[in-house]
C-alpha cells in the first residue's frame, strides 16, 4: 500500500463518518490522511519500524488501523461503514463541489442511488426544483459529473511514470535488453496517461513475454499473443508490450509513440512523397524497397525531417516548424538549476528550512526558495508579517549552517485577496527575495472579476511570479475563467514571471498555456510546490511540461546561476 492509498482509505471513513453526523471524528481521521500523505518514508516500513506512531495525529486507534492496513492491504471498519451507506452516496459526493450534506439531500428527495441517475436528474432539471437548489447549482454538479467521466481512468503523468520506470527496470533485470522504450502518450509527456506502452526490440519473443506478465505488480494478463501482450498491474493500471524485429525497431518506436494525430501527418506526408510509412519501416511504394526502420532519427530523415521531440507530437505545428527548421531547442533536465516553490513547517510543509536545503543539495541544486503561505490562509497555517519576517531570519541562518553551497532564498507565497490586494504590506514584501503571488480562494468568479483580480495582483509591482496561475487540479478542479491573453500582456508589462507549478495534480500553467506565454513575451519559473521532501523529485513533471510548451532555456529563470537569479528579482522591485 502506498502512503496515497492509506490517506484515502482514511479521507474516506472521514466523508462516511460526517455523513452519519459524529463530530471530531471525522476531522481527526482527515489529519492524520494528511499527516501521512506528506510523509517521507513509505508508510510500510514506518510500520516496520514502530515510527507509525509518531505520525502527527495518528494515536492508538489510527495506528492500529495503519497497520491492518499495511498487513492485509483492506481494512475492516471501513468495510463496515460502507455496508451501513446508502447505496451510490460516496459516488456522488465524489463529484467536485457535491459536500456530504448535499449528497444527503440528492439522494434522500430525488431518490437518486448513482452518479448516472444523478445525471439523468440534473439533465431533466429535477436538481434545480429542490429547495434550496437553483439553475446554477444543477449546472455546476452538471459539470463536476463531466469532470469526473472525462477524468475517467486516467492516472497522472508523475504516478504513471515511476511505476513505468520500475517496470522497465525490472525488464532490464530479468533480460539483457538493449532496445526497449516507454511509448505512448507516457513518452510524449501527456499529463495524464490512458495506459503505458513498452516496445522491446528483440529476437526472443516468449522470453520478453514471460518476463513481462511474471512482473510481481501484474495483477491479470489480459491479452498474451507471440509479439503483443497486455496486463492489468495493481492499482489498476493497463501495461502493453509490443516486442519487435531489430530491424524495425526505429519505424515501431516513432509509431508507438505517437500522437495517432502526429502519425496521420507523417503518413500523408509519406504518400506525398510516394512512399509508405507503418511501424515496420518507411518503404518506397512501387518497389517497397525499405528505406529506414532500424533508427527512429531515419525515419523521420526519409521524410526529408529532422528528428522531432515525443513533447511536441501532438499535431500542433510541429511538423511546419521542422520543415521550416524552427523546431525550438527545448529546455533540458540538466539546464535546471533550483526550484522556487517549497513549503516547510513554518506553514503546512511538514520539513523544517534546514532539512529543505540539504535535500536541495543532495540534489545538486544550486538553489532553493523557501516560500509559504500567508495569513489569510489560516488551514494552511500561513504566517503572520511578524512570522514572515522572523523566517526572512531562519533562512538566513539555515544557509549560513549548510554545507551543500546551496542558495537559500527567503519568499513567500503571497495570497492575493478576492479584491486583487495582497495578503502582506508591501513593507514585508520588499524583504524577501522572492514573493509568488497566488489566488487560494473564491475560484469560481466571473471571467472579468478574476481578470481584473490577477492583473491586480502584478500590478501592484510587489510581486515576482503569479503561482499556480489556472487554479485548475486536474479531473478535479476545473481552471478558474481568466483572459489569459490580458494576464500574459500585463505579466509582460510589468516584468512578472508564470509559474509553471509541477505539482503533479497540478501542471500549472499546463503545456499549451505555457506557449501561449512565451507568445507573449513571458517569461516561466518551475517550482514544485512540494510539501515534504520526497515532492522535491516533482520537478521532472515541470521540465516536462515546460519542453511540451515549447519552451526553451532562455525562457526559464530556473536555468539561470542564483546570483543572475537574485539579480533579475531585485531588478524588479528596485
Ligand atoms: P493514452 O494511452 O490514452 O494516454 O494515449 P497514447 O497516445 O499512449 O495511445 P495508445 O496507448 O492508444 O497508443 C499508443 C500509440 O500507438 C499512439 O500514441 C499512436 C499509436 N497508435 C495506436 N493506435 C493507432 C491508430 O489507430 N492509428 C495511428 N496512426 N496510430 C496509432
Ligand atoms: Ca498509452
Ligand atoms: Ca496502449
Ligand atoms: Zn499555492
Amino acid at each position: 500500500m502506498r502512503n496515497e492509498d492509506v490517506a484515502a482509505v482514511f479521507y474516506e471513513i472521514a466523508d462516511i463518518l460526517e455523513l452519519q453526523g459524529i463530530a471530531f471524528k471525522p476531522q481527526a481521521y482527515r489529519r492524520a490522511a494528511s499527516a501521512i500523505e506528506q510523509l517521507d518514508v513509505e508508510i510500510a516500513s514506518a510500520v516496520a519500524s514502530g515510527t507509525h506512531r509518531e505520525i502527527p495525529g495518528v494515536g492508538e486507534a489510527i495506528a492500529k488501523k495503519i497497520e491492518e492496513l499495511v498487513r492485509t492491504g483492506s481494512l475492516d471498519y471501513l468495510e463496515r461503514l460502507r455496508a451501513e451507506t446508502p447505496p451510490g452516496l460516496l459516488e456522488i459526493m465524489s463529484v467536485p463541489d457535491i459536500g456530504p450534506k448535499t449528497a444527503m439531500i440528492l439522494v434522500h428527495d430525488l431518490g437518486v442511488s448513482s452518479l448516472g441517475e444523478l445525471k439523468e436528474a440534473a439533465l431533466a432539471g429535477k436538481v434545480k426544483k429542490l429547495k434550496g437548489f437553483g439553475e446554477r447549482t444543477e449546472e455546476r454538479i452538471l459539470s463536476g459529473i463531466k469532470t469526473l467521466e472525462s477524468k475517467g481512468r486516467r492516472a497522472f503523468l508523475g504516478e504513471a511514470l515511476p511505476v513505468a520506470r520500475a517496470y522497465v527496470e525490472y525488464l532490464m533485470g530479468r533480460i539483457r535488453l538493449d532496445l526497449i522504450d516507454v511509448c505512448g502518450s507516457l513518452r510524449r509527456g501527456k499529463e495524464t496517461i490512458g495506459d503505458m506502452d513498452i516496445l522491446v526490440g528483440w529476437d526472443n519473443a516468449p522470453a520478453v513475454t514471460d518476463a513481462f506478465t511474471q512482473y510481481e505488480r501484474v495483477d491479470e494478463v489480459i491479452v498474451s499473443g507471440a509479439t503483443k501482450t497486455s496486463v492489468r498491474l495493481a492499482g489498476g493500471f493497463q501495461a502493453d508490450l509490443r516486442i519487435v524485429e531489430r530491424s524495425s525497431y526505429g519505424a515501431a518506436l516513432q509509431y508507438f509513440t505517437g500522437s495517432k494525430e502526429h502519425n496521420v501527418l507523417i503518413r500523408k506526408m509519406g504518400i506525398e512523397k510516394g512512399l509508405k510509412v507503418n511501424e515496420y519501416g518507411v518503404f518506397e511504394r512501387d518497389s517497397n524497397r525499405k528505406l529506414a526502420g532500424d533508427t527512429e532519427d531515419g525515419v523521420y530523415e526519409a521524410l526529408g525531417l529532422p528528428w522531432i521531440p515525443p513533447e511536441l507530437r501532438e499535431d500542433a505545428g510541429e511538423i511546419d516548424a521542422a520543415l521550416r527548421g524552427a523546431l525550438p531547442t527545448l529546455l533540458e533536465p540538466s539546464d535546471v538549476k533550483g526550484d522556487l516553490h517549497v513549503h516547510s513547517e513554518w506553514s503546512d510543509g511538514a520539513d523544517s528550512i534546514d532539512d529543505i536545503v540539504s535535500a536541495a543539495a543532495a540534489k545538486g541544486h544550486k538553489f532553493v526558495a523557501i516560500t509559504d503561505h500567508t495569513q489569510s490562509l489560516s488551514i494552511a497555517n500561513g504566517l503572520s508579517p511578524e512570522k514572515v519576517l522572523a523566517q526572512i531570519e531562519a533562512v538566513r541562518k539555515a544557509e549560513e549552517r549548510s554545507e551543500g553551497g546551496v542558495r537559500a532564498f527567503a519568499g513567500s507565497e503571497v495570497d492575493i485577496l478576492a479584491d486583487g490586494s495582497l495578503d502582506l504590506p508591501p513593507s514585508v514584501l520588499r524583504e524577501l527575495d522572492v514573493v509568488i503571488a497566488s489566488v487560494h480562494s473564491r475560484l469560481k468568479m466571473e471571467p472579468k472579476e478574476m481578470t481584473a483580480r490577477l492583473v491586480a495582483a502584478i500590478e501592484s509591482g510587489e510581486i515576482d511570479i503569479v503561482g499556480h496561475p489556472t487554479g485548475r487540479i486536474i479531473g478535479r478542479r476545473d481552471p478558474a475563467s481568466i483572459d489569459l491573453e490580458k494576464v500574459f500582456e500585463s505579466a509582460r508589462e510589468n516584468g512578472v514571471m508564470m509559474e509553471i507549478n509541477a505539482f503533479p495534480d497540478r501542471l500549472d500553467l499546463r503545456d499549451a498555456h505555457c506557449r501561449m506565454a512565451k507568445d507573449n513575451g513571458v517569461m516561466m519559473t518551475i517550482g514544485t510546490d512540494a510539501h515534504s521532501l520526497r515532492h522535491l523529485d516533482y520537478l521532472e513533471f515541470g521540465i516536462i511540461t515546460a519542453r511540451r510548451g515549447w519552451l526553451e532555456k532562455s525562457d526559464v529563470l530556473n536555468t539561470l546561476d542564483p546570483a543572475k537569479v537574485e539579480k533579475k528579482l531585485r531588478g524588479r522591485r528596485a
